[in-house]
């Protein structure tokens, strides 16, 4: 993490200032603003003063200090023009909040007092909106309707009491359609105040992460601001696969994610070998007899989900987008199907007057995960992703949930590969020969992970200990 002062620190700081219309002593009444270079997932910010919680990990993304006083937990956020490395090799022009996009999570408890100063570097005005907070109105940050737009180089205040726990998102509302096409959203989390809250469960690890959509023409480095649905990549936190970080966890981990959808379209979020419930949704917790088992959610526009599961089953299992074309990068919309077309012969005629002529996909796309295709330079390839296996043929909206017996307490590392036992791999079989049997799994206990419903008092299907008997 990387602090600056956003003013030019104490020394330049006479001129820095002189430049503004602000008098030095409000300037210096103002929490300095901390930004982010990194584009790596950042360890749990540990709450150093205020009600101790449970922080949350953003993936790919970072948690947002505060300043405490007289009781008030400060933040300062700056809307400002940034550069997001999507993947290695691919960077796009984006407005976020200090340094990133998403801009940083935000963690408060229920009932802290909260003051937001957000301080307007973009080249046009802007709001924040607190998406789903019970707050006064006049903190609700819609411009124009609940308070005057917050003009470039100026800082306004907000300030309210975070009365509801839960999961939340911030975003404009000024300019909107073109500030969230440019990556203006992040995350917020109000963790509940009493130990035993009667819908909220202690978990062992809690991610989050919002699900963004840019338009970003190959070889371009600036998202389309005008698009409306059309739109070509498809990020998890403004990052694309392979370049999402895993979600590494603890076998018997219980696990809580956090999703929000920014988009313009709905994610049906779906997680591999193991069932999940939905715990919250935007209006809070679900209370336990309201849950059901799944696997895979549907999270639709400005809507946020918890979906939450003992990580039992040990492995690498996929976790994505169920919209295939949400997990591959920018491709045209026009290509014809060839799929059984035979060419054979055509493309070495073409290539004679189109030096770089490719076929696409006659036997299917899968070639393009492995082809070595021209691409304009800043531009995402369409399929990649290289696997113990091969080529994942994946991009977008994915990553893994890595499950591991020996990932320790708190330690969110990526442990590498998952190493199969012996034989437990899906392979060929030779025509007229009998394969040994695959090992038998452990017998695991059966219900979903989370199942709370039925007569089962919660006490005996609530298989993961709380956090601290992992650590004896
Ligand atoms: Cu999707």
């Amino acid at each position: 993490m990387n602090r600056r002062n956003f003013f030019a620190g104490a020394a330049g700081a006479a001129t820095a200032v002189a430049a503004t219309s602000v008098s030095r002593v409000a300037m210096a009444a103002l929490p300095e603003p901390v930004l982010q270079a990194s584009t790596a997932t950042a360890a749990p910010l540990i709450p150093p003063n205020g009600h101790p919680y449970q922080p949350v990990v953003t993936l790919n993304g970072w948690t947002l200090p505060w300043r405490m006083n007289a009781g008030v937990k400060e933040f300062h956020l700056v809307a400002e023009p940034v550069v997001r490395e999507m993947a290695p090799g691919f960077k796009v022009n984006m407005w976020g909040y200090n340094g990133q996009s998403p801009g940083p999570t935000i963690e408060v408890v229920e009932g802290d007092r909260v003051r937001i100063f957000v301080t307007n570097k973009l080249p046009e005005h802007t709001t924040v909106h607190w998406h789903g907070q019970r707050l006064p109105n006049g903190m609700d940050g819609v411009g124009g309707i609940t308070q005057p737009h917050i003009p470039p180089g100026k800082t306004f205040v907000y300030e309210f009491s975070a009365r509801r726990p839960g999961t939340f998102m911030y975003h404009p509302h000024a300019d909107e359609m073109t500030q969230m096409a440019m990556g203006m959203m992040g995350f917020w989390v109000t963790h509940p105040k009493a130990s035993a809250h009667p819908h909220i469960e202690k978990v062992d690890r809690d991610f989050c992460f919002l699900l963004g959509s840019f338009d970003v023409e190959p070889g371009s480095k600036t998202p389309k601001v005008a698009t409306m649905t059309d739109f070509n990549i498809w990020s998890f936190n403004s990052r694309v696969f392979p370049a999402i970080d895993s979600l590494n966890v603890r076998r018997g981990d219980r696990v809580r994610l956090r999703v929000g959808n920014l988009t313009m379209t709905n994610h049906p979020v779906h997680i591999h070998g193991h069932e999940f419930e939905v715990t919250g949704t935007d209006g809070g917790p679900v209370p336990r007899t309201a849950r059901w088992p799944e696997v895979t959610t549907d999270i639709a526009v400005g809507q946020m989900r918890q979906m939450e599961f003992v990580a039992d089953e040990e492995g690498d299992w996929a976790l994505h987008c169920h919209k295939s074309h949400h997990t591959m990068g920018p491709m045209g919309h026009d290509v014809p199907t060839m799929i059984g077309v035979d060419h054979r012969g055509i493309a070495e005629k073409i290539r004679k007057l189109v030096p770089d002529y490719m076929v696409m996909g006659d036997k299917g796309m899968a070639d393009m995960g492995s082809m070595e295709m021209p691409l304009p330079d800043n531009t995402l390839p369409m399929m990649s992703g290289q696997g113990p296996f091969g080529a994942a043929e994946m991009g977008g909206m994915f990553t893994l949930l890595k499950v591991r017996r020996d990932q320790k307490p708190g330690d969110y590392k990526d442990p590498g590969w998952f190493r199969h036992p012996l034989g437990a791999v899906a392979r060929e079989v030779a025509a007229g020969t009998t394969p040994p049997a695959a090992p038998r799994a452990a017998a695991s206990p059966a219900a979903s992970p989370a199942t709370s419903s039925g007569a089962a008092p919660d006490a005996t299907v609530r298989r993961t200990p709380g956090p601290g008997a992992h650590h004896h």
